[in-house]
């Protein structure tokens, strides 16, 4: 067998999937949307071998630690068991953007590694077995197998074969822009598995949250649907600012902003009322996520650029799914 590489792109939620119905299926106790972002790359080369004994994984070129490479073999497991397949692989994967930053590196990281192997075996998967197994890895994974819009159900099945992303809207439909300003650089303190389990332990909002998300995901779709950047952007800053108020609410509270996470906020909101078609976004990290009409991108990006804080910005459009690419690519 021979080595593939898988590309696949960060996607980042506008209606966020925060806490789990099942732990060990890992299986969200609320519906999200999302869209892929290009620009941010993950690429993962997959080679199954004989000749190992176990898998041998690398990340950013270096080789993994434990906790790392114990979820990839992980999902290398489940994979292996649905796609018929013995041998052990070495994989290579590599991010050109900060690594556990609240940059949805797992995401981009689960596809990437999923993609890659589905193209090495005789009898892949299809797309929705897929898109199981990497919710499985990581809640957030599966989103990241398509572009444009997309949406993870929760599902209802205790099996989790309902709970499964799937394309809503290609990027072609709305080509949104996002300005990404790094306030730190920084690997987070709580990952997200165990942020989530904390909160849903021991917040006290927790379940109006969980009751909410189908409600903001009819929202949304219509809003995308009918291209009304108003109404996106009040329901996906409503999401955000809702799963960061039950993260505070646990105890020990969870923050992961920091002060330039605030002051951007008060700055995207004065660009808003002062007609610039722009709202934000932030996942498990101080990163603030700016989404806009792509005749606002420009002067979003140099007013963000210059609030106190912000290292450097990013700039993506949306983007298209995970996919395997030549090695010259
Ligand atoms: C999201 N996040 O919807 C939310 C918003 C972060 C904040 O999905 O435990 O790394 O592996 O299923 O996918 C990050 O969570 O969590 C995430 P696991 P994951 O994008």
């Amino acid at each position: 067998m021979h080595t593939i590489t898988a590309i696949a792109h960060p996607n980042i939620a506008l209606i966020k999937y925060w806490g789990k119905r099942d732990t060990a299926r890992n299986l969200p106790a609320t519906h999200s949307l999302s869209i892929t972002l290009n620009t941010l790359e993950t690429h993962t080369s997959v080679n199954f071998s004989a000749e190992l004994s176990v898998d041998q994984v690398y990340l950013n070129k270096a080789l993994a630690g434990n906790t790392f490479s114990a979820r990839v073999s992980a999902c290398l497991n489940e994979f292996r068991k649905l796609a018929g397949i013995d041998k052990f692989a070495s994989v290579h994967t590599n991010n050109n953007f900060p690594t556990a930053a609240g940059l949805a590196s797992s995401a981009s990281g689960f596809a990437a590694l999923l993609t890659a192997a589905n193209a090495a075996v005789e009898s892949p998967l299809d797309l929705r077995q897929l898109a199981i197994l990497a919710r499985q890895a990581s809640g957030s994974a599966g989103r990241s197998l398509f572009g444009g819009y997309v949406i993870q159900h929760c599902g209802q099945q205790n099996d989790g074969s309902d709970s499964y992303a799937e394309p809503l809207f290609p990027a072609k439909h709305w080509p949104l822009e996002v300005v990404i300003a790094i306030t730190s650089e920084q690997e987070k303190t709580t990952g997200s598995t165990a942020g989530m389990l904390h909160t849903a332990a021991t917040a006290p909002y927790w379940q109006a949250w969980v009751d909410r998300s189908a409600e903001d995901i009819h929202a949304a779709t219509t809003a995308i649907q009918q291209r009304d950047f108003s109404a996106l952007a009040e329901v996906a800053e409503a999401s955000c600012l809702a799963m960061h108020a039950l993260m505070q609410s646990a105890r020990p509270g969870l923050l992961y902003w920091n002060a330039a996470t605030v002051e951007l906020i008060h700055k995207i909101r004065h660009l808003r009322a002062s007609g610039l078609a722009v709202f934000f976004t932030i996942d498990a990290g101080p990163q603030v996520k700016a989404v806009c009409l792509p005749e606002a991108a420009d002067k979003v990006e140099a007013a963000l650029a210059n609030v106190p804080g912000v290292l450097r910005t990013l700039r993506c459009s949306l983007g298209a799914g995970a996919r395997v690419v030549n090695d010259a690519e």
